[in-house]
């Protein structure tokens, strides 16, 4: 049985990374860091299956000790301070975490287990300003905040490793990803959930910054298989994965009001507090290299995407109130 050791397993990617590897035979060892409240409401469903390290990116120590105590095959780094608004607010952090984070991680792979197969969670915003439409993996990187700039350097590293160290490590450059579990801080949950509290009364506005920011979004569950894929292929490469549309929030906001009988109109206000000293206006990616090489395609398109999340807060609230006070549910939902 091979073993899958996961860094960031709280997350989005790490809960549904889990289940993946679970359903196909891993052992999964997921690093969790110290908190007064730690959080495994994401991975609850495989919560006995997965086996917790207590680690930190910011402590080289741990995470030689873990690797040391655990042996594993794979490794898949997806730990991270991944909010781009927080890292303008806390830069260095998010380099320490982000950025330095990744070299403690390769170092600890290249002293402890330096044939294990590493995946590193590299990112679009890499790309910030873009040079060019669609990105590709040879697209020039020109990262627009804090945390881009520290994605690149963790990009840099991963590259660096393999080619001095000859390990296995790729880098997957992912685009947007979301899902039912994707926190409430970034703009498709905030839109999802508070498209919900509207319906049930709870809220009466949905305050949001750039509305004509577009994003080549799709759904975390796809993305993850790719990151698999990537390890079990014969050499170690760095791959885009994307679904080759972009949105601007604006249409997330009218297609997630639309799914509930509402205008976006009447709800959305532009608020200054949410824009970003520098701003990336525009994501779209080629994934020509993993559909050829991977055989990788997304199975959820944006519609979909947009009414899983906002089915699934509505389910949420509707478990709790049983009536909307405003709109109309989708025939899907379920009454307890
Ligand atoms: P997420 O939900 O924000 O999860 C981040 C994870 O990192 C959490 O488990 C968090 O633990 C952990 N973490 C933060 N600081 C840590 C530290 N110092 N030591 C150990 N763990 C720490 O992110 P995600 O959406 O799943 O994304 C996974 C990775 O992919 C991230 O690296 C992200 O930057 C990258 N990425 C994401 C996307 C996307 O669209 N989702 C796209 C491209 C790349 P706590 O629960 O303790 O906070
Ligand atoms: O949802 P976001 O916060 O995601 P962002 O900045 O694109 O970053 C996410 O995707 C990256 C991949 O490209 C990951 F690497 C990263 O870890 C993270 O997962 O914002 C999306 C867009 C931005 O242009 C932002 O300015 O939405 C715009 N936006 C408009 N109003 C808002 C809001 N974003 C947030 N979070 N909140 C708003 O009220």
């Amino acid at each position: 049985m091979k073993t899958a050791f996961i860094t960031g397993i709280t997350g989005q990617d790490g809960s549904y990374l889990a289940e993946h590897l679970l359903e196909q035979g891993y052992k999964v060892v997921g690093m969790m860091r110290r908190s007064a409240t730690p959080s495994t409401a994401r991975f609850a469903a495989v919560e006995d299956r997965v086996e917790i390290g207590h680690g930190d990116l910011l402590d080289q120590s741990s995470l030689m000790r873990l690797l040391d105590e655990h042996k594993p095959d794979e490794i898949y780094n997806l730990a991270a301070q991944s909010f781009v608004h927080s890292s303008f607010h806390e830069p260095i952090h998010t380099s320490d975490v982000t950025g330095l984070g990744v070299m403690r991680m390769l170092e600890a792979v290249r002293l402890v287990c330096p044939k294990v197969r590493f995946y590193q969670a590299s990112s679009s915003e890499m790309f910030g300003e873009v040079h060019e439409t669609p990105q590709r993996e040879t697209t020039p990187f020109h990262p627009r905040s804090p945390y881009g700039v520290a994605k690149v350097y963790g990009h840099w590293a991963t590259v660096n490793y393999r080619e001095s160290y000859d390990m296995f490590a790729c880098s997957g450059i992912l685009f947007n990803h979301e899902s039912p579990r994707r926190g409430k801080e970034f703009v498709t949950r905030k839109i999802s959930d508070h498209v919900a509290s509207i319906v049930f009364g709870e809220k009466d506005q949905l305050a949001l910054g750039n509305l004509d920011a577009r994003r080549d979004w799709g759904f975390a569950g796809d993305y993850i298989r790719a990151m698999h894929l990537m390890l079990l292929a014969d050499t170690p490469e760095d791959y885009v994965i994307s679904t080759g549309t972009t949105e601007s929030v604006r249409e997330f906001c009218r297609i997630a009001f639309e799914r509930v009988g509402l205008n976006y109109e009447d709800y959305v206000v532009v608020d200054p507090r949410f824009f970003r000293p520098a701003e990336v206006e525009l994501l779209l990616g080629d994934a020509a290299k993993a559909k050829e090489k991977l055989g990788w395609e997304p199975e959820v398109d944006f519609r979909g995407l947009v009414e899983m999340m906002v089915d699934a807060d509505l389910q949420t609230r509707l478990d709790m109130y049983k009536e909307p006070t405003r709109g109309f549910l989708p025939d899907t939902l379920k009454v307890s």
